[in-house]
């Protein structure tokens, strides 16, 4: 049985700890992705970590995800409020897929408050900075660990 997760990033991410720390914290990308490798590697599952700027190649990713992949972590940036091919895409995955937000869209503007990714997500984790990788992490490895 697959222990592989792909855990896959959104427009501007590659900007952690970069700019508006108020908002996103210190971490960079770099750093959550270590993070999440330590996590990933004492609960005995494979990551693929990636991040892009492009619609389409989050979609592609996805798509090579399908193939063999046992979950996905997403944090889609701001496409969460606005891909309906993103959506679709994860539709066509079957097993969980958490989406992650660094920081409380509730708090925010009103439009960060829709995500059409959350249409398919099975769990949602928003405003628990940088550690909401992790959780959503060890959360499919319960999963994987009850499907045997
Ligand atoms: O809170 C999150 O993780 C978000 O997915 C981040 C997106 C935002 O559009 C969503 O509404 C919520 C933005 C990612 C941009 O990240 C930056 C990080 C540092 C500096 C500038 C942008």
């Amino acid at each position: 049985m697959s222990r592989l997760v792909y855990v896959l990033n959104g427009p501007n991410l590659n900007l952690l700890g970069k700019r508006q720390p108020q908002i996103y914290g210190h971490e960079t990308l770099a750093d959550v992705e270590a993070a999440c490798r330590e996590v990933a590697a004492a609960a005995g599952l494979e990551i693929r970590f990636h991040q892009s700027n492009a619609e389409f190649q989050i979609i592609d990713l996805i798509h090579e995800a399908r193939e063999t992949a046992a979950g996905i972590v997403i944090n889609p940036g701001a496409l969460t409020h606005t891909s309906v091919a993103i959506l679709d895409a994860l539709n066509a995955f079957e097993p969980p897929v958490f989406e992650v937000h660094i920081s409380n869209v509730h708090k925010r503007e009103a439009f960060r408050r829709h995500s059409y990714v959350s249409l398919r997500a099975d769990g949602v984790i928003a405003g628990f900075g940088t550690q909401g990788y992790e959780l959503a992490l060890l959360r499919l490895a319960r999963l994987l660990e009850a499907d045997g």
